[in-house]
């Protein structure tokens, strides 16, 4: 067997970190010893051990000897002390012969040093086995951790002429019941939540993720005019949510922020902690669209004609000014199309 094999169980493991580890990036890890997998680990929760450590500790219980064993992470160990202790003090200790990383850790506090800590005790560590899988798996933790925003992804249910509702706000049901399926998996994805005013008058959400091993959301309202002050509404029902307004209005159960800047409000999301966000439709998504990392799109096999087009904002004038977008991919989904696509520029 070879490193690309172990590394993409390593990454399977990983996997299984989504949506309970943010902001920390999901990590798994495989011991091998005379080619046979001996210990597994990942990243469980945040706070929580690293997926290193889970490894070390699974091989031990089994009653297998690490010493001369070869690690397969799929991030760089870190070198640094944060909630949990340094892994590479604990891969030296253990008598490792070779570690085999994905990708360096772009977390500036580790950033290169934990494989310089393993070199120099005469530890062989090879770097780059599955890169391109492992950065796109943690495409949420390295933009966070390096610039300190939120990953912004739109979320949107539109009719095949682009229609998000009718020009009268009809909208249930443009799309069907596994898109509604792959909006969770969407919310697992991201650590918050965000709508306009309009959309929690009209639909009441509650914003929840109901899949398992999916930790609550942190809801955000964009609501300039403090229309949902004293409403009765699901979403306020439970958990963190977050209110962003111009108006002087007061909201019992939200915590309350005066600013209305995309891009203010993205600098405060990610200061309070928050790496990812899921804009999920109505106009306000427009505003967010020079900030988008990822746009998802489900169309259903509908046309309006006329109606509420999501982009309205854009206004552009000709062919070459048009907001361009590059598809990462296509997918039929029940009887419509579901779209992943990011800006060009991104
Ligand atoms: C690893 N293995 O499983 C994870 C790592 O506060 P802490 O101690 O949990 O540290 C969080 C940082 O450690 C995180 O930003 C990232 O740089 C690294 N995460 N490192 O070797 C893991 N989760
Ligand atoms: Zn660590």
């Amino acid at each position: 067997m070879d490193d690309g094999y172990f590394m993409s169980l390593a990454l399977e493991l990983a996997r299984k970190g989504e949506g309970a580890v943010n902001p920390n990036p999901m990590v798994g890890a495989v011991i091998v010893k005379d080619g046979e997998v001996i210990g597994k680990g990942y990243h469980e929760r945040f706070g929580g051990k690293h997926a290193e450590v889970n490894a070390i500790e699974d091989a031990k219980s089994k009653g297998h000897s690490i010493e001369g064993a070869t690690l397969y992470v799929t991030l760089e160990p870190c070198s640094h002390w944060g909630k949990q202790p340094p892994c590479v003090d604990r891969i030296i200790q253990e008598g490792f012969s070779r570690v085999v990383v994905a990708m360096k850790d772009p977390n500036p506090l580790v950033n290169g040093r934990g494989i310089e800590k393993l070199e120099a005790a005469g530890i062989e560590v090879k770097v780059g086995v599955l890169e391109g899988e492992a950065r796109k798996l943690n495409e949420v933790f390295v933009k966070y951790i390096t610039t300190g925003l939120p990953f912004v992804s739109i979320k949107l249910a539109l009719t095949l002429d682009g229609f998000i509702a009718t020009s009268g706000f009809s909208s249930k049901w443009i799309t069907g019941e596994k898109a509604r399926r792959k909006v969770q998996e969407l919310r697992r994805k991201h650590m918050a939540v965000m709508i306009g005013a309009s959309t929690v008058l009209k639909d009441d959400p509650r914003l929840t993720c109901r899949i398992k091993g999916c930790t609550e959301k942190v809801k955000v309202i964009l609501d300039r005019h403090g229309l949902t002050a004293d409403g009765n509404f699901r979403v306020f029902n439970d958990g963190k949510v977050i209110v962003f307004t111009d108006s002087e209005r007061e909201w019992a159960k939200a915590e309350v922020i005066r600013e209305t800047d995309p891009g203010r409000i993205l600098e405060i999301l990610g200061e309070k902690g928050i790496d990812s966000v899921l804009i999920e439709g109505g106009r306000s998504a427009c505003q967010f669209l020079p900030f988008a990392d990822r746009l998802y799109l489900f169309y259903g096999p509908k046309l309006f004609g006329r109606g509420i087009s999501p982009f309205e904002c854009l206004d552009v004038e000709t062919v070459d000014d048009a907001f361009r977008l590059e598809f990462l991919g296509v997918e039929r989904l029940d009887d419509g199309i579901y779209v992943e696509a990011r800006p060009c520029s991104r």
